[in-house]
């Protein structure tokens, strides 16, 4: 009884004392289970965020026009002075690997609901002849990488408390694909309210809704306890290694090249903290944000923020004036991440999305609408409190088709064929005969696995030139 009171009082503070509504049916685990979760919560920052995101009405106001520029950004090189200028960032980058200062973190706590698969993303089957999936071919750059450089840089992997465990014996079952040294680390959790009220939701009678504080809780996750709390945080075991620079993406994208020395290079030779790769949009509309300048502080405004008139203005050239659209792949030097954890507290975004609960009468309801806020830190909003960043333009039909929804754009198909159009492109450049349809697209599947080569360069040393590839083909 003590323990409902306390909870109660303490709940009742917040207005949130319906979580105790079922405490009378539950048993003692059941008791004990859903204390614990209301424990965890930081109820004074989760009043503010009502206060703001839900009662206020939402998210901050649009940015004025007037106080946005373009930024900076490192472009594709188009002269030979450019050419030179990146083959010694990418020397600089491969010394750093070689030395063994490089570590990869791969975020896949998101829950893929657009894509409509039960397991996590990583495990989504999306090589176009081979199936293998998105963390196997990323796991194979990395030893690729390896064995190129004499160091095969550490992984971290940040899962979620929902598909953590499913992640980890993924990785087990396949022997972790002969990575040395893979580490997963669990994201942390925001309770999700109603969007009217504000009130938590419950998922069960001992238990609330809870979903993924966003993948800005990277930060906090690498520098929290490991597993049971006695393993040294990522972030310690990363300096004990001589880690020094992290490469971090997402794992929706197949094409990524992890660890890529040449933007290594380029971050480290600027001293950077925190770096981006960009690519230039399709379109106004493209769901990406865009990397700018807002009161001359470097920022990231995410899509669904960017107002029209900005999205659409163009420059006397005809191009987009605000082109430099975020793929999520980033560099920072762990010393930054390591003062951001410190310090600096992200801000919380608010998604409004369909959250099962559970009603008064004990009947779980599946809105039809969308019912509920969730709240979520983004990692690019760390980019304002870099004092030193580069912002790199990359060739998105090199290196960007995300796997975000189960048809149309970003979808398998999609991506099935950008990888199948990328390898034959490699093959080409390598002597090879590959047909292709009127759009310059590949009318078959083509894979190459990063253990065969890791890039257009090293499949030259591989295979035949004269190959003529008439039917789907895959390289391992
Ligand atoms: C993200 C970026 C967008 C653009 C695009 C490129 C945001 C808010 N926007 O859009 O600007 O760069 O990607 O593909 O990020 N994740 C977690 N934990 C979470 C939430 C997400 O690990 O709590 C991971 C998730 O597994 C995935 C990635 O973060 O790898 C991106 O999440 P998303 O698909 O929700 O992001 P999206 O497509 O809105």
């Amino acid at each position: 009884m003590a323990l409902k009171q306390d909870l109660a009082g303490r709940l009742g503070k917040h207005g949130q004392e319906h979580l105790l509504q079922f405490w009378d049916d539950l048993d003692e685990d059941g008791r004990e289970l859903l204390a614990k979760e209301i424990e965890s919560i930081d109820f004074e920052q989760l009043d503010r965020l009502i206060a703001e995101l839900v009662r206020g009405g939402g998210e901050a106001p649009e940015v004025a026009a007037d106080r946005v520029l373009p930024i900076d950004v490192v472009r594709m090189p188009q002269t030979d002075g450019e050419r030179a200028a990146r083959r010694r960032a990418t020397e600089a980058g491969e010394e750093a690997l070689a030395a063994g200062e490089v570590g990869v973190v791969l975020v896949a706590g998101g829950s893929g609901t657009r894509l409509g698969f039960a397991g996590p993303k990583g495990t989504f089957p999306i090589g176009p002849v081979s199936s293998a999936s998105l963390f196997q071919i990323h796991a194979e750059k990395l030893v690729a990488l390896g064995r190129r450089h004499g160091k095969q840089p550490p992984l971290y992997v940040m899962t979620s408390p929902e598909n953590h465990e499913t992640t980890v014996e993924f990785f087990e079952k396949h022997d972790r694909f002969g990575l040395d040294h893979v580490r997963f680390f669990v994201q942390g959790r925001m309770p999700a309210v109603d969007l009217e009220t504000g009130k938590i939701l419950l998922a069960g009678r001992d238990r609330l809704a809870m979903s993924p504080d966003g993948h800005g809780g990277t930060l906090a996750a690498l520098a929290g306890p490991g597993d049971a709390g006695c393993e040294p945080s990522c972030l310690a075991e990363m300096g004990d290694r001589g880690v020094r620079t992290l490469f971090y993406f997402q794992v929706d994208n197949a094409l990524v090249e992890i660890a890529d020395p040449t933007f290594i290079g380029l971050h480290r030779q600027a001293q950077a903290e925190m770096s981006f790769k960009v690519v230039e949009k399709m379109a106004p509309d493209e769901k990406v944000g865009v990397v700018v300048l807002v009161d001359d502080r470097p920022q990231v405004i995410e899509y669904s923020d960017l107002p029209k008139a900005l999205a659409e203005k163009r420059g006397d050239d005809g191009q987009l004036a605000y082109w430099a659209g975020s793929i999520a792949i980033h560099a920072f030097e762990t010393a930054f991440v390591e003062r951001l954890v410190g310090g600096l507290k992200l801000p919380f975004h608010r998604a409004i999305k369909k959250v099962p609960f559970l009603a008064p009468d004990g009947r779980t309801v599946q809105p039809a609408e969308p019912n509920a806020v969730k709240f979520e830190q983004f990692i690019f909003d760390a980019l304002p409190a870099s004092e030193r960043f580069v912002i790199v333009e990359t060739d998105r039909a090199v290196e960007f088709e995300p796997l975000k929804n189960a048809v149309g754009p970003d979808s398998p198909a999609t991506v099935h064929q950008r990888m199948s159009d990328l390898f034959g492109g490699w093959l080409e450049q390598a002597g090879a005969v590959v047909p292709r349809r009127s759009d310059g697209t590949v009318p078959f599947a083509i894979e190459i696995s990063p253990l065969f080569a890791l890039d257009a360069h090293e499949l030259k040393s591989r295979i035949e030139p004269g190959l003529v590839v008439e039917r789907p083909i895959y390289l391992r």
